[in-house]
């Protein structure tokens, strides 16, 4: 599918990963429609591109705004949700009911449009499993609320599409990192915390011995997924990996994190986090195969990139 000229409904569009998604298709000559209801979304992330989107600050639960931002809409981006895998530990229920009835709105609103739909799924989905790297065709064990929540979204799309046609995909992100994501809780993703304490020239507080590891990946990748995703007929339905096939770990990533941002903090140990993941890898190839995405953007440049964001 050709995505100029078409309109899309990017859901949670004022957030992080969202408010880059919007920017891109607007610079693909798409139209915007968002919905948000700002509760972890931030207007400031839209504020340049305000003029050219429709918003609507409503939830995903309300669901006659939803179908009528749907209406003449080729795709929708589903990315709203309760994004933290804490929170939805604490609150399950009101989590299960924005992340899972979240998903069978917008896949309804998609059905009664004609519309695709591409979910933003987590691996959070994979929990802690013994065999690394994870692929998408492994048994899987989620851990927290999140990783429920987010599975049985991904097991909608799929029902969808085989019931219904409606085409699209779900993406595993991983640890999504870069300008615009919010430092502002303890369980904001670790590099916004780590840049923001290296720029104030604060302790970096790394839980537990530092030698776990993840797989970051800088958000225009994730955002080149979704268009990609949107983009691409056939295979429709199943989950993908979005990372970047390549791990580090949270000693190495404290050292490049004041590395690029020319600082020295003192590196503090604490507690490992409770449930902590160790080690999270991931395979690739799917992505490559099904909708012929890599990722592109070297650590060094993401990272370069994101502390020039904080320190503006
Ligand atoms: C990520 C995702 C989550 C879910 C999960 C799936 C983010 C922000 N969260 O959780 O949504 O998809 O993956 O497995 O991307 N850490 C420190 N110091 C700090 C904060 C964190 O050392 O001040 C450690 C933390 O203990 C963990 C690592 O950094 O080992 C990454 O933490 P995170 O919260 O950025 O992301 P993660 O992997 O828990």
């Amino acid at each position: 599918m050709e995505l100029a000229g078409k309109t899309f409904l990017v859901t949670g569009g004022a957030g992080f990963i969202g408010s880059h998604l919007v920017d891109a298709l607007l610079a693909q000559g798409a139209q915007v429609k968002v919905i948000d209801n700002l509760s972890t979304g931030h207007l400031h992330n839209l504020q340049p591109v305000m003029d050219r989107i429709e918003f609507a600050q409503a939830s995903v639960l309300d669901f006659d705004t939803l179908l009528g931002l749907a209406k003449g809409c080729a795709g929708i981006f589903h990315l709203a949700a309760v994004v933290s895998v804490p929170l939805t530990v604490k609150e399950p229920l009101q989590s299960h009911e924005v992340n899972s009835r979240g998903v069978v709105n917008v896949l309804e609103a998609a059905r009664l449009n004609g519309a695709r739909v591409v979910f933003s799924s987590s691996a959070a989905v994979y929990g802690e499993n013994e065999v690394l790297p994870h692929e998408e065709e492994k048994p899987l064990h989620p851990l927290s609320p999140y990783g429920v929540q987010k599975l049985y979204g991904e097991q909608c799309l799929f029902a969808y599409q085989r019931l219904y046609g409606v085409g699209g995909f779900a993406l595993r992100y991983f640890n999504v990192y870069g300008p615009r994501q919010d430092p502002g809780s303890p369980y904001s993703g670790v590099i916004s915390l780590f840049i923001n304490w290296a720029l104030r020239g604060d302790p970096m507080k790394i839980l537990g011995d530092g030698e776990q590891t993840r797989d970051f990946i800088y958000v225009a990748d994730v955002v080149k997924a979704n268009l990609l995703a949107m983009e691409t007929e056939g295979g429709d339905g199943v989950p993908i990996n979005v990372a970047t096939g390549k791990t580090m770990s949270l000693k190495q990533l404290a050292e490049a994190v004041m590395a690029a941002s020319g600082t020295k903090s003192e590196v503090q140990h604490g507690p490992a986090r409770e449930g902590d993941i160790r080690h999270s890898s991931a395979l690739v190839e799917r992505a490559k195969e099904l909708i012929a995405f890599q990722a592109q953007t070297p650590f060094e440049e993401g990272i370069a990139r994101t502390v020039e964001f904080f320190r503006a």
